[in-house]
């Protein structure tokens, strides 16, 4: 058997094994300090990743956590986890987390602690002078997708109903906005239909722009644990290490998606594969996106996908012929020009074939953080809490009923989007700053811009688990912040699974939950009586209830923060009437499926549109916003590098098994004939150049990558100085996937 690193490496060429994830002992994982005998042991779902796996916490006799293991009785991993979840204690104990708040000294330009009364006199000070100055609408604020739904809300009800704000976003922009626009146009509201179980039901798994074994490695077990002899089908520019394991790999062009999705739909029609009964009873617009398919025929697709024309009828043949065909899609998808219709094609071929609603199909976005989905229905940014609509006048009446505020205090217009805040920050609209929980001076595409626009901010706050971030290097105030395992709340994961995070160690210094934060901003800034009835995390759990009553994520009839947990996680909708007729017998918890514990959604074919219909929406491939040409010649993609590695590395850089894990410098992979025409070796450093930067890094000769492609993973900041600032234009998602660079050898 293969040791657990092996296996850690090896998924970075191939599929990883259950192996893996059952023996991280072998690695020095998991495994209990012989001095520290644990007393106790409680379950917290993970914090890194969307997939929301639950975790053993073993505490000692304190209640403060000594290790973990992975949970064997919730439905959603089976008691595996990944090299992040085995490690997630122990970027708590970094020995850069900040314990204080601090304060630029003016004088000295450095970062000095202060204490907390100081510092939320500054933080209300320096925002209200912002407002005065430049109207209430001059202060935003960027959050994430990283922190409990209770957090989110109490954030986006503070900010929006107590300190007068109105343009907030956050780093869900970057990632799950797609997925959101696409779902709400087609379906009525941004509701993913799937359940895990489903990875295993399928006889046909197609993954468009998604690479689970890396990105969502407990999701690749799960297809991996597919008992159907699947077929795997990934379609993805790079031959990812999902690739290598799928049955099939589809190295369509970079950014022809839409084209190849319209390619199978024609065939579909044209060989007469579809589901008319389905089309006819369910959806609207088939006709018309029916005459629009004539003009993709095979061959014209096949000349802009570099897909054969036969290999396109055989897709769609595969696809017509499965019996549970799910879809699944993530950034490959997600982060393009034409993100939102692309969505919508892989949406409108799975209504096309009635795959939705039965176990095993549906066109599934993952996402990927592990409370994006909290953010797509609590921010309070794009959508009014619960998924409402700020424009519509009785959604506001009923708000303010609920929180008991007065309606005057709802904004009857969305935020700005995240990319409209950075333009009005440029153009002097905007001065004042927040940003929790996200750290845009790496992750924000073309990342050259951010970095200017400080000097245009009469005041940036950071608040983070760490000073050392590059966004809180920049900072004029860092307020101190617990991290995942440091605090209570809910997440909701990418099945719609509501789940348990508990606070199983406690925070450095004088650091805060973030919930505990906004409480005191509420008080210092003098509107803490709007929000007296949000006194713990608990206590806004229920005003979460009763936020969702009606909608279509009803969780009115999760009773509490035990419930959730005693049940192994709760899916929405979960409303009082299914928990008064079926909540008894949904008691039990374990990873049995049940039709309590995997629940899909539009089984009866009805969707939250106002005629219950999902609408087939469609539009022209539009070409790449900036392709390649002489000049900068190759097309760079980014993305995960490595199943250890999160983000920005502010979390996963401090554990020294996850860094043994993952390579320790940028690189950036280039096909082999690319290479040996630039005289370019394996390892050797090299210069990527964009319009807007440069990065340097070495080079990875491989053929995981297409000649005249390159790839870079995001975990490095320099990369973010190469990335071109486009964005679909339904979703404002950022393109981060296609950009024009040179390569050389910086000889
Ligand atoms: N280890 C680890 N896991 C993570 C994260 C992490 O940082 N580290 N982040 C989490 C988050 S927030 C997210 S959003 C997810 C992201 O999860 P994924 O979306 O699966 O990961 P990415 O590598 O960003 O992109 C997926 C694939 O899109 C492909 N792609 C690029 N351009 C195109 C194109 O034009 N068409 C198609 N079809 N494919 C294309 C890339 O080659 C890449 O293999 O991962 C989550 N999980
Ligand atoms: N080139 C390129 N760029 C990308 C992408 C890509 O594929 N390519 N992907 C994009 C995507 S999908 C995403 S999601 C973004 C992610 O980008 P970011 O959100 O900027 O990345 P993270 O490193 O996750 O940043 C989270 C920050 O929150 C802090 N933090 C963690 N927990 C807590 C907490 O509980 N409270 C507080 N206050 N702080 C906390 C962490 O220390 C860290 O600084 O990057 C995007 N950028
Ligand atoms: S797969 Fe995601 S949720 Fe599960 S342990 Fe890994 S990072 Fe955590
Ligand atoms: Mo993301």
């Amino acid at each position: 058997m293969k040791t657990f690193v092996e296996n850690v490496l090896h998924a970075r060429t191939g599929p990883m094994t259950t192996e893996l994830v059952r023996h991280p002992a072998d690695f020095g994982l998991g495994q209990v300090p012989t001095r520290l005998k644990p007393v106790s042991t409680t379950r917290s779902v993970c914090g890194f990743c969307a997939t929301g796996c639950s975790l053993h916490i073993h505490l000692d006799a304190n209640g403060q956590a000594i290790n973990l293991s992975a949970d064997g009785a919730y439905p959603v991993n089976l008691g595996m986890a990944c090299p992040k979840g085995w490690e997630a204690l122990t970027p708590l104990a970094a020995s850069d987390r900040v314990t204080t708040p601090l304060l630029r000294n003016p004088q000295t330009g450095k970062l000095e602690p202060v204490g907390w009364s100081t510092a939320l006199r500054v933080f209300t000070d320096r925002l209200k002078d912002v407002q005065q100055k430049h109207g209430p609408h001059s202060i935003a604020y960027l959050s994430t997708g990283q922190v409990p739904v209770e957090e989110m809300a109490l954030l986006g009800a503070l900010f929006k109903f107590g300190m007068g704000g109105l343009h907030c976003d956050s780093n869900t922009r970057q990632c799950m906005a797609t997925a959101h626009v696409a779902y709400k146009q087609a379906f009525g509201f941004d509701a993913p239909p799937y359940t895990y179980q489903d990875f295993e039901e399928s006889d046909v798994l197609v993954f468009v722009g998604s690479n689970p074994a890396i990105a969502h490695p407990i999701m690749w077990q799960r297809v991996m644990m597919n008992k159907n002899s699947p077929q795997i089908i990934v379609l993805d520019p790079r031959r990812t290490e999902t690739a290598m394991a799928a049955t099939r790999h589809v190295a369509l062009r970079p950014k022809s998606d839409l084209f190849l999705l319209y390619g199978i739909a024609h065939v579909l029609v044209e060989e007469n594969r579809i589901r008319r009964d389905y089309l006819d009873a369910h959806t609207t617009g088939f006709a018309e996106f029916a005459t629009f398919l004539a003009d993709y025929p095979p061959d014209r697709v096949a000349a802009e996908t570099g897909i054969a024309a036969d290999d396109i009828r055989q897709l769609a043949r595969i696809i017509a012929r499965g019996r549970a065909v799910s879809f699944w899609w993530t950034m490959g998808v997600n982060q393009g020009h034409e993100s939102t219709r692309t969505a919508q094609a892989i949406i409108n071929l799975a209504l096309m074939t009635g795959n939705i609603g039965r176990p095993g199909t549906g066109a599934n976005s993952i996402t990927g953080q592990c409370n994006a989905m909290g953010s797509r229905l609590y921010a309070n940014a794009t959508s009014l809490l619960g998924g409402r609509d700020f424009a519509k006048p009785a959604h506001r009446a009923e708000v303010a009923r609920i929180l008991d505020i007065p309606e005057a205090h709802i904004p009857s217009q969305p935020s700005k989007a995240y990319d409209q805040i950075i333009d009005a920050i440029e153009t002097g609209e905007i001065k004042g700053l927040w940003v929790i929980a996200t750290n845009p001076a790496h992750s924000w595409i073309n990342q050259g811009r951010f970095a200017q626009l400080r000097e245009k901010l009469d005041f940036l706050v950071v608040q983070d688990m760490y000073a050392t971030t590059e966004t809180a290097q920049m900072a004029d105030l860092v307020l101190p912040a617990a991290g995942w395992g440091e605090k209570d709340g809910v997440f909701i994961n990418s099945e719609r699974r509501v789940g348990l995070t508990r606070k199983v160690s406690a925070a450095p210094g004088q650091a805060l939950s973030d919930f505990a934060i906004f409480k005191l901003i509420a008080e210092a800034w003098g509107c803490g009586d709007l929000f007296r009835r949000w006194s713990t995390p608990a206590a806004a759990f229920q005003i979460l209830k009763d936020l969702s009553k009606g909608q279509p994520c009803d969780i009115s009839g999760i009773r509490d923060h035990d419930h959730v947990e005693k049940r192994g996680g709760i899916q929405w909708p979960w409303t009082e009437a299914d928990e008064a007729s079926r909540g008894a017998a949904a008691e039990t918890r374990g990873p049995t499926p049940s039709p309590d514990n995997q629940r899909r959604l539009f089984a009866d074919g009805k969707f939250f549109t106002p005629d219950g219909r999902a609408r087939l929406l469609f539009d022209a491939p539009r070409p790449m916003p900036e392709p390649t040409d002489a000049s900068y010649p190759f097309l760079l993609n980014t993305g995960r590098g490595s199943s250890a590695q999160w983000h920005t590395g502010s979390r996963t850089n401090k554990s020294d098994v996850l860094r043994k894990l993952a390579p320790t410098a940028l690189y950036v992979e280039i096909h082999p004939a690319d290479a040996d025409r630039l005289g370019i070796a394996n390892n050797a450093p090299v210069v990527v150049r964009s319009r807007r930067g440069a990065a340097d890094a070495f080079a990875v000769v491989t053929a995981t990558v297409q000649p005249g492609q390159l790839f870079m993973p995001m975990h490095f900041d320099a990369v973010n100085r190469l990335t071109f600032p486009s964005f679909d234009p339904h979703s404002r998602q950022p393109s981060y996937k296609a950009c024009a660079v040179t390569v050389d050898t910086g000889a």
